[in-house]
């Protein structure tokens, strides 16, 4: 069913724009749909709503005409006229920068080998002109000859919406904030490991959601290896390679004990903290071990609308953050993070909070101490609002993978029983390499559509 419904209902969506794509797909997360028998009630099953990720997979495929194209010299600029009317302009420098010839270009690495010692970032053209395959030709001053195909010039058009809609293409950094009305989506772990739309649908919902439980796993050693493996390599810490989660003589960490993990991200010890993280259950405890997850983002704008003062402080003061003891090998980790990482345009990227890493050394002045403990508290209240928090059970087979810069996890205290130890296998990867698989997938996914 999956196979046959997922190119019927994924081609109207070509023509859909990508922003009635997110809207529809935050709406299949939060609203209750009709969901498999077998899943808890916090789960959603990608099958069904597979659709609905596999939608902002979709490429355009359009075919741009080109009417016209012209040299503005007194600009040094380019204007292309498309049949549709519309207009794109491309700097000369740019042109000549990324001239595609096989001179300029390693077309086996599709990589540059023109010098920018070699580029005139002041040269003009000497004519433009549309080849009768809908190709623009430029002869630069030195008779140097540049082809570019129309479809790759629409897509590197300068116009605000045109470079917003390419970025979005290639990061999908659109996200769906949920709060404790989310339904995990779901998905087989078979299936994605088997099927490259299943294995799509699930790195989108892991990069729009932040969150994809699989199940379906068998309940031993070496499943979130294989997971790593179906997207590339997963990333080595001091904590190995992959990691077991419990109740350890001891312990190196808080993880490895039977108490509670407050809401936490991963390895804020770290200057660069794992993207993405996998744990898998392979025993749960009898009494308690349960999971908690927030969209830290999600909480992140709560903050910043209720407390901006909070926000501010979050987004600015570093903390510092240690790590010490003997694993993979031994290590003795110093990091300084913000809590809530922002880029350029204030936009949230990452958060970095662990209160059991968080270092007794905390370089601020006496007078930034109690802000900043408040602030903290304002965003940790907002956090364990039961409004906001997701709570699950994981059980042996069931894999969990989430967005670690962005979401905050933690678990209830169990009762240790050495004969029945709970035991949970864990791994990293970054969202470099997700990513890339991600695009990988759309690409074939996309092709074979
Ligand atoms: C961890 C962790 C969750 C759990 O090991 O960092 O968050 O359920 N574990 O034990
Ligand atoms: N491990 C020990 O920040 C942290 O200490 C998280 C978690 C790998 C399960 C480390
Ligand atoms: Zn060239
Ligand atoms: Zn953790």
């Amino acid at each position: 069913m999956w196979m046959s419904t997922v190119a019927r209902l994924a081609l109207p969506a070509l023509q859909r724009s990508t922003s009635a794509m997110t809207r529809q797909a935050l709406r299949a997360c939060r609203r209750p749909g009709p969901t498999a028998a077998p899943l808890p009630p916090c789960l959603v099953s990608l099958h069904l709503r597979g659709r609905h990720t596999l939608e902002s997979a979709s490429l355009p495929v359009s075919r741009h005409l080109v009417r016209h194209v012209r040299a503005l010299d007194d600009d040094r600029q380019m204007e292309v006229e498309w049949e549709d009317g519309g207009h794109s302009l491309y700097p000369f420098t740019w042109l000549r920068d990324n001239c595609q010839c096989p001179l300029c270009t390693l077309q086996s690495a599709q990589a540059r080998t023109l010098l920018l010692a070699d580029l005139d970032i002041h040269t003009g053209v000497d004519v433009v002109e549309v080849t009768n395959d809908n190709k623009v030709s430029i002869v630069w001053p030195d008779q140097h000859v540049s082809v570019f195909d129309a479809e790759w010039l629409k897509k590197r058009c300068f116009s605000p919406a045109a470079r917003l809609a390419m970025q979005e293409e290639l990061f999908l950094n659109r996200r769906y904030y949920w709060d404790s009305t989310l339904r995990i989506p779901s998905a087989d772990f078979d299936e994605v490991l088997r099927d490259d739309k299943a294995a799509l649908a699930w790195l989108l919902a892991l990069r729009r959601v932040g969150m994809v439980y699989l199940k379906g796993a068998p309940a031993e050693q070496g499943q979130v290896a294989r997971l790593a493996e179906r997207i590339g390599y997963l990333r080595l810490t001091f904590y190995g390679h992959t990691w077991q989660v419990q109740d350890k003589p001891m312990a190196n960490n808080v993880a490895y004990t039977s108490g509670k993990l407050s809401l936490h991200t991963d390895y804020p010890a770290l200057h660069f903290a794992p993207g993405v993280q996998f744990l898998h259950c392979i025993n749960q405890a009898k009494e308690g071990g349960e999971s908690e997850v927030v969209d830290g983002f999600h909480m992140a704008e709560q903050l910043q609308r209720e407390d901006p003062e909070a926000f501010q402080t979050l987004t600015s003061l570093r903390v510092d953050f240690t790590d010490t003891g003997t694993d993979y090998c031994d290590f003795m980790l110093q990091s300084k993070n913000c809590i809530i990482d922002v880029d350029a345009d204030g936009r949230v990227v990452k958060i970095n909070y662990n209160n059991a890493t968080r270092d007794s050394v905390l370089d601020l002045p006496l007078h930034q101490v109690q802000p900043f403990y408040r602030a903290l508290k304002a965003y940790v209240d907002i956090m364990n609002r039961p409004e906001n928090v997701v709570t699950y059970r994981m059980e042996p087979g069931d894999i969990v993978t989430f967005d670690n810069w962005r979401l905050l996890h933690g678990r209830k205290s169990y009762i240790s029983r050495p004969e029945r130890l709970r035991h949970l296998e864990g791994c990293y990867l970054d969202w470099d390499e997700v990513m890339s698989r991600l695009r990988i997938l759309r690409k074939a996914v996309h092709e074979d559509l």
